[in-house]
């Protein structure tokens, strides 16, 4: 791969979603948005909530998403690396993607160095203290023994329950005042965690989340910066890194 190609970065597309009015549409979309970057891009960094709700069997995956699943295989096998990011809805990807497309799965948040510049990347749930009961859901969701147990139900149960649960939790969401008018600085999380990290990370050049469903862009300081990817329900946004701009864009193919 030559040096001059670009990394691209996404979130909280929530393929497969209720609340999207033609969740096909923006499927279609987010493929026409990855074939107009196949071509420049040497990586893409999908951070979390790809998919609003994906559990995988041992022998059995979620249907759908067969455009965006093929596509991704075609980057794949073009030589671009395709990094996926659990989200907070979509945390139980294990090895089928990595198997079959070649993507690889982040857990945790990843500190990488891209076109010379150090980033910290996330979905942005694993360092939001804000919600006590979000906390201790996210933990029973990440832990494994839960995992395995709920792995167990047939999907007939489980793949209804999810859905039911992400609708609810999104539509209230989306009621939140602050997904409307934009973030405030003092009160961000995502931004106080930023500040905070810093003070014993200071190389951090680039701080990249999702799951804010938001497009912010903030300097933090001369040499470290914080983007907010927004999502794929409002905005159909990304973020562009080309080793000397970064840019956060709304796609309008
Ligand atoms: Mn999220």
């Amino acid at each position: 791969m030559s040096d001059c190609k670009k990394i691209y970065f996404a979130s909280d597309i929530h393929l497969g979603a209720r609340f999207h009015a033609d969740s096909l549409a923006v499927e279609k979309k987010f493929v026409r948005w990855l074939d107009s970057i196949k071509s420049s891009a040497q990586a893409i960094y999908l951070l979390g909530d790809i998919f609003d709700y994906w559990f995988e069997y041992k022998y059995v995956v979620p249907r759908g998403y067969t455009r965006f699943l093929g596509k991704l295989a075609e980057l794949s096998d073009s030589g671009i690396e395709i990094h996926l990011f659990i989200g907070n809805h979509d945390i139980w990807m294990f090895d089928y993607l990595p198997q079959e497309i070649g993507a690889i799965i982040h857990r945790e948040p990843l500190t990488v160095d891209l076109l010379g510049k150090r980033f910290f990347l996330g979905h942005g749930d694993e360092v939001d203290n804000r919600s006590r009961s979000f906390q201790f859901l996210r933990k029973i969701f990440h832990n494994k023994i839960c995992q395995r147990l709920y792995g167990s139900m047939h999907p007939r149960w489980t793949f209804g329950l999810a859905y039911g649960f992400s609708h609810s939790s999104r539509k209230a969401g989306l009621k939140r005042p602050e997904n409307q008018v934009g973030i405030d600085e003092s009160s961000e999380y995502l931004a106080s965690f930023a500040k905070e990290y810093l003070k014993t990370n200071p190389d951090i050049n680039f701080f990249i989340f999702g799951h804010r469903h938001v497009m912010y862009d903030l300097m933090l300081s001369k040499s470290s910066r914080l983007l907010i990817t927004g999502d794929w329900i409002q905005f159909f946004s990304y973020i562009e890194w080309d080793g000397e701009e970064m840019r956060l864009e709304e796609f309008e193919g």
